[in-house]
């Protein structure tokens, strides 16, 4: 049984090294909610992965603070605790904040691979020794910048480009890319910029042979999804839509996409992630790991559930240094020239997590204690 003696709630803040873009704005800087729990000596970590602004989802940091804060910290410290996949459980009676919840689960599974003296990955049930990788580009400021940008991580080695996509920024975009770079692995991904009214439009891009199409429509959406996946031929992956396993049953099964994004953030914890690799294994659908411009704690997480045989297309799970200054892992992540991350093989998250940068970022904390527990 795992004994949490307290959790520490702390918020930094971390300038990005480069503006990020999306349908839904720029972001120049992140604040972001980590967890650390403290265990007989151990200490084990999590990243939330809410943003700065209820745009991506509904959860956003200060949300996700109040409800680790006073519901989901104090329910991880009373309960019995096996292992990392009695968390959902612990958790189940809190509707929705799985942002919040990941960011313990996950922490509790780190705990789980440090006490049981192996790798993290191993612990999730990873099979791959290394993992693909592929980069999320972001809207840029002129169509020279896009391309600069492309090269260099093309240089890089880095096997799919993935170009964050709107109105007014997708078909000439892919035109350009396209003709200079015929056969590179290429998506794109909407982040929800468009609508029914836009088929013609969307579907227009299947002569540019798209790996996927990431959440074209609404982020609650499968009806239409389903709809429009019918009259394109390129691939609908899912991205926001995706919640739980019973939502990637759902999209599956009204063929709403073909191919699942999966976060761990989103979808509330590695058992529920888990789950969705699971259940598209299943049927055949592949999936990749999804990215929220994670620091290094994130990223280690995202490198180990990568390693789960389904997950064989190439993630948004890239190098640090395309984030960060300097990250708060050491060492940080790197991605070879084939554009490979290579899986830990070390206990736990397989990374050392820089206490003394961390404080120096450190804007918010707060501790919350197990209750004196009474002696039988
Ligand atoms: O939709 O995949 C997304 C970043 C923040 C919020 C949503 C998304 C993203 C990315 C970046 O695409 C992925 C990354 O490189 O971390
Ligand atoms: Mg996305």
């Amino acid at each position: 049984m795992l004994k949490i003696d307290a959790i520490h709630l702390r918020e930094i803040n971390m300038p990005l090294a480069y503006p990020f873009e999306t349908s839904f704005g720029l972001t120049t800087g992140r604040r972001i909610l980590l967890v650390e729990l403290e265990s007989d000596g151990l200490t084990a970590w999590g990243e939330c992965v809410a943003g700065e602004h209820p745009y991506y989802s509904d959860e956003m940091i200060d949300t996700a603070w109040i409800i680790t804060e006073a519901e989901l910290a104090p329910r991880l410290l009373d309960a019995e605790l096996p292992n990392g996949g009695s968390c959902p459980g612990i958790f189940r009676q809190v509707r929705g904040h799985r942002m919040a919840k990941a960011a313990l689960e996950n922490a509790v599974w780190d705990l789980e691979a440090q006490v049981e003296n192996v790798p993290l990955a191993q612990l999730l049930g990873g099979t791959r020794s290394t993992i693909p990788c592929g980069v999320s580009i972001g809207i840029q400021p002129s169509v020279e910048e896009l391309m600069d940008k492309i090269a260099t991580e093309l240089a890089a080695g880095y096997q799919r480009i993935k170009l964050k996509c709107k109105h007014g920024w997708d078909t000439q975009i892919f035109e350009t890319v396209r003709a200079r770079w015929p056969e590179i692995m290429l998506s794109c991904d909407a982040n929800s910029a468009y609508r029914m009214k836009d088929l013609e439009h969307i579907a227009s891009w299947d002569q540019f042979k798209l790996l996927m199409i990431e959440q074209p429509l609404w982020y609650d959406d499968f009806y239409f999804h389903s709809m429009l996946q019918k009259r394109i031929e390129t691939a609908i992956c899912l991205d926001e839509s995706i919640r739980n396993r019973r939502d990637a049953l759902a999209a599956i099964d009204m063929e709403s996409c073909r191919i699942i994004n999966v976060k761990v953030g989103r979808v509330g914890g590695f058992s529920e992630a888990i789950a969705v690799h699971n259940a598209a294994a299943e049927r055949g659908i592949p999936v990749w790991c999804g990215g929220m411009l994670e620091t290094g704690i994130g990223r280690a997480h995202n490198i180990a559930l990568s390693s789960l045989p389904n997950f064989s297309l190439p993630g948004d799970v890239s190098a640090s240094s395309r984030y960060w200054a300097q990250d708060i892992i050491d060492p940080e992540v790197t991605v070879s020239n084939k554009g490979e991350i290579t899986v830990p093989t070390s206990a736990g998250s397989g990374f050392k997590v820089e206490r003394d940068r961390i404080e120096a970022l450190t804007v918010r904390r707060q501790t919350v204690r197990a209750k004196a527990r009474v002696l039988a």
